[in-house]
């Protein structure tokens, strides 16, 4: 088969659609396709030299007229360019607004007849789709793509009853870096923190935005706390961080939960960590997840979105309703003061990985699809 030329569009920071975009297209160069990423920096983990990956950078002046920066023009600009230049095979955009306006954008600028897939990752669906001012433009976004992929079964059912799209959405399931995601000496991180040997870690991360119900996590951690000697670590920045902060102190509760900020070393902090915690109000898939059960740590997850496709109840990991903190406590202490129970689903977790997301099957899954749309236009 011959190699193709992608062109990717996602955001370059560090949430879970960019992770995804980011993986696959390591993977997919790994293949011997050739990837290019049209972004405004970087992505995160794109090397700067790498034979079968090029970054194209988007650049938009600030002009005095401008009240808003037309970001989604100027990249519509230069993916155009990106087609004509390097006669890209297709386009894969991850999230749908504005990536897949600007590809279409592109498209009709490039005069060209390019496939575009666009990959919906959560909230481009279940908050953009909600807002009558964007739900026609996500709509647009989808119905102008070649082909339309969502990460996770849950996600696919979301977009047909919020955006009605006539094109078929396929679920593909996002996947992790399994040479990075695995258990790792951690040295002496449990120490560093100033965790002692015997306290139990349980850890949260993402980008405690509101959606997150970081404060359930806190409020579970509450309870759990009277019942074990624990810590909780709480990674990643965002909006909710003082609010957090501020409420971890007013449960008396500051010396036992450690905020570290944005970390770079997750699989050391996975390998200190006994439980993850992801009480979510809405998750598409809670790629974090994957990442704690490649290193071996269970979770506990509510019953919404993508997750229950993740957390299979009483095997690796629990299953709880939004906000019931209570059975949070009830399963966490189930687990935690079980060594071989927890020890039973440590395994399930990697199995899991290893078994239902495994990274090679998916990669193979969207190839698939890059030589149906490359081919079809
Ligand atoms: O809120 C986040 O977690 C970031 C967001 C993003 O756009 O990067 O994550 C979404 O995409 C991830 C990768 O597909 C999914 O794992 C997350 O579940 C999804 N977030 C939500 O649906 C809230």
């Amino acid at each position: 088969m011959r190699k193709l030329k992608v062109g990717v569009i996602c955001y370059p920071t560090l949430g879970g659609s960019g992770v995804v975009a980011t993986e696959l297209g390591l993977k997919m160069a790994e293949r011997g396709h050739e990837m290019h990423y049209i972004t405004s920096s970087r992505p995160f983990r794109i090397p700067d030299v790498h034979p079968n990956i090029q970054f194209h950078e988007v650049k938009i002046d600030g002009y005095a007229v401008f009240k808003y920066p037309p970001y989604d023009i100027a990249l519509a600009n230069r993916i155009a360019q990106v087609i004509v230049e390097e006669k890209l095979d297709l386009l894969h955009v991850h999230y749908a607004v504005p990536h897949a306006i600007s590809a279409a954008l592109a498209k009709d600028m490039a005069g060209s007849t390019i496939g575009v897939i666009t990959t919906l990752h959560g909230t481009d669906v279940t908050i953009l789709g909600q807002d009558p001012a964007l739900r026609n433009t996500v709509r647009y976004g989808i119905e102008k793509s070649n082909c339309a992929t969502a990460v996770s079964e849950s996600l696919r059912q979301d977009t047909i009853a919020l955006i009605d799209p006539t094109k078929e959405i396929k679920t593909i399931y996002n996947f992790i870096d399994e040479e990075r995601y695995r258990p790792v000496n951690p040295g002496t991180l449990k120490q560093d923190l100033g965790i002692r040997e015997e306290e139990k870690v349980l850890i949260h991360i993402s980008n405690f935005r509101s959606v997150k119900r970081i404060g359930d996590v806190i409020d579970s951690f509450k309870l759990i706390r009277q019942q074990v000697e624990a810590k909780l670590v709480l990674v990643g920045i965002g909006p909710e961080q003082e609010e957090m902060m501020a409420k971890a102190k007013e449960n008396g509760l500051d010396a036992d939960i450690i905020f570290t900020g944005k970390r770079d070393d997750l699989p050391e902090l996975l390998a200190i960590s006994d439980l993850m915690l992801l009480l979510s109000e809405k998750e598409a898939f809670g790629l974090v997840l994957l990442e704690g059960f490649a290193c071996g740590v269970p979770a506990i997850g509510t019953n919404i979105g993508g997750i229950p496709e993740v957390i299979e109840d009483g095997v690796n990991g629990y299953l709880v309703k939004l906000g019931d903190i209570k059975a949070v406590a009830e399963k966490a202490l189930s687990l935690l003061q079980e060594p071989s129970v927890h020890k039973q689903f440590q395994q399930a977790a990697i199995h899991t990985v290893r078994d239902k997301f495994n990274s090679e099957a998916i990669v193979i899954a969207y190839e698939k699809i890059y030589y149906e749309v490359a081919e079809c236009v």
